[in-house]
């Protein structure tokens, strides 16, 4: 089992997508284990998005991530980093196939509507970063019948 750090974008809760995004995540059969709504310190969002500090995008993003409220989430899987990634589908919402999140909502690349970790460090990383005080534990009976 994973847990992903899942954010819903300020565009995602500004254009009223939570619960369809919610939805998706857990009728693929994966467990929610945190959900909070904040509006991001600079503080967090520079933190989360060190890695691009470098970049040329890195100040708009944070404005845009600090603009207004986010959806924070953890979701628990086999494999669920890869499963989360593959349900959001990549970057530029242009270039996302169908059926993903970003090619079924979204129409760019800054505004692409939700985060997912890119892999088990940055998960880590990012779960501690903003759910300081942990996740809540417990066992979906459904996963009797989402799992051999
Ligand atoms: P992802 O969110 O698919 O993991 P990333 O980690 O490469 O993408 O970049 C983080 C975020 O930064 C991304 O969701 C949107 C923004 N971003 C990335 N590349 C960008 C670009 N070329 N122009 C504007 N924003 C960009
Ligand atoms: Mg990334």
């Amino acid at each position: 089992m994973q847990t992903t750090y899942i954010m819903i974008k300020p565009d995602g809760v500004q254009r009223g997508l939570v619960g369809e995004i919610i939805t998706r995540f857990e009728n693929k059969g994966l467990r929610l284990v945190g959900l909070r709504q904040l509006i991001p310190s600079s503080k967090v969002a520079e933190e989360h998005y060190a890695i691009h500090k470098d970049r040329p995008f890195y100040s708009g993003l944070i404005k845009f991530i600090t603009s207004g409220p986010v959806v924070a989430m953890a979701w628990t899987g086999v494999e669920a980093i890869k499963v989360a990634r593959n349900i959001i589908g990549p970057t530029n919402g242009r270039e996302a196939s169908p059926g993903t999140i970003r090619g079924d909502l979204a129409m760019d690349i800054g505004h692409n509507i939700i985060h997912g970790s890119d892999g088990e460090e940055t998960a880590k990383f990012e779960l501690e970063l903003w759910f300081p005080n942990g996740l809540s534990e417990w066992r979906r009976d459904a996963e009797s019948q989402i799992y051999e």
